[in-house]
């Protein structure tokens, strides 16, 4: 089986992917099958430090550009693990549904730190190594039997507060996350939503939630926007 999995992951990172991690999703309810597939695509270093004052034209591009992206990258990557006679669900932003309250069934997130990409910022968004959170995400459930990355469980926030800070809604509360924690016990969905769509409107005449004043500031973000 190894010959799959590292032929699967350069056949991701060909096609885009910047990071890539396979789960054990058997504790999750909600995945329906066994495997998960996690892939991250960075967000272009001048398109993060271009929006200091606020979401820009370029940025509202690359949200749709990135998402059309990934979603090629997780379909083509589900044809290829059919190909290979296996099961493959590729989470597009077509197949996956946000209800009122501003959840998925099985997000990116919990497949990503799942994976072992990162780990749930005080932003409520992942944050990596690498990237830290100026990240778009996506994934694959599968039965194809990846050998399983190890997951993350635990923040590595530790004692910095970037984002609850600078967060023009205060819709981050400065709570640690670890498994387990509900995303309301930390983040206020509804007010991030509302200030950011205010924000978009005024900023590029958008009716769209984006903002990203989180991943911004974020240090584990100034690494790699620094080099
Ligand atoms: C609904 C939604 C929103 C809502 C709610 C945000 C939220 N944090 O839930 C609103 C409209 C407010 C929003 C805003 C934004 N969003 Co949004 N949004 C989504 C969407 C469509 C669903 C998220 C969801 O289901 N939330 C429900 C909660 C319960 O889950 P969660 O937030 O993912 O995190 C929980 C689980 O992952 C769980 N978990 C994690 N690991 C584990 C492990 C185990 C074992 C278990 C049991 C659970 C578990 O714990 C987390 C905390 O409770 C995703 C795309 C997707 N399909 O996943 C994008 C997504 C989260 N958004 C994204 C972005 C970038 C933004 C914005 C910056 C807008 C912008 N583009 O400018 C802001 C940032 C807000 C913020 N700080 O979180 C990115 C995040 C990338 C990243 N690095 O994390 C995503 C993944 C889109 C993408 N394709 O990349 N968003
Ligand atoms: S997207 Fe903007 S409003 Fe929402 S949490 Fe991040 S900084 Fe706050
Ligand atoms: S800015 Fe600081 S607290 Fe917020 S997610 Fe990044 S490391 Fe964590």
């Amino acid at each position: 089986m190894k010959e799959i999995d590292s032929e699967f992951k350069t056949f991701l990172c060909k096609e885009g992917a910047s990071l890539v991690g396979f789960a054990d999703m058997s504790c999750i309810p909600e995945s329906k099958l066994p495997i998960g597939v996690a892939i991250a695509v960075k967000l272009p270093a001048d398109i993060v430090l271009g929006i200091h004052d606020g979401p820009t034209k370029a940025y509202y591009e690359a949200y749709f550009a990135l998402n059309e992206k990934l979603n090629q990258i997780v379909s083509r990557g589900a044809t290829f693990l059919k190909g290979h006679g296996y099961e493959a669900l590729a989470q597009t932003t077509t197949a996956v549904h946000t209800n009122e309250e501003h959840r998925t069934v099985l997000p990116h997130k919990t497949v990503a730190t799942r994976a072992g990409l990162g780990w749930i910022g005080k932003s409520a968004l992942l944050v990596t190594e690498v990237f830290g959170p100026a990240v778009r995400l996506s994934s694959i459930l599968t039965n194809a039997p990846l050998r399983c990355d190890e997951p993350i469980t635990v923040s590595r926030c530790g004692s910095c507060n970037e984002c609850t800070i600078a967060c023009p809604s205060q819709a981050i509360s400065g709570k640690i996350w670890k498994v387990g924690m509900d995303r309301d016990e930390f983040f206020n969905s509804y007010a991030c939503r509302e200030k950011a769509r205010q924000i978009a409107k005024e900023k590029v005449g958008k009716e769209i939630t984006l903002c990203g004043k989180c991943f911004e500031v974020c240090p584990y973000a100034s690494k790699y926007l620094n080099t």
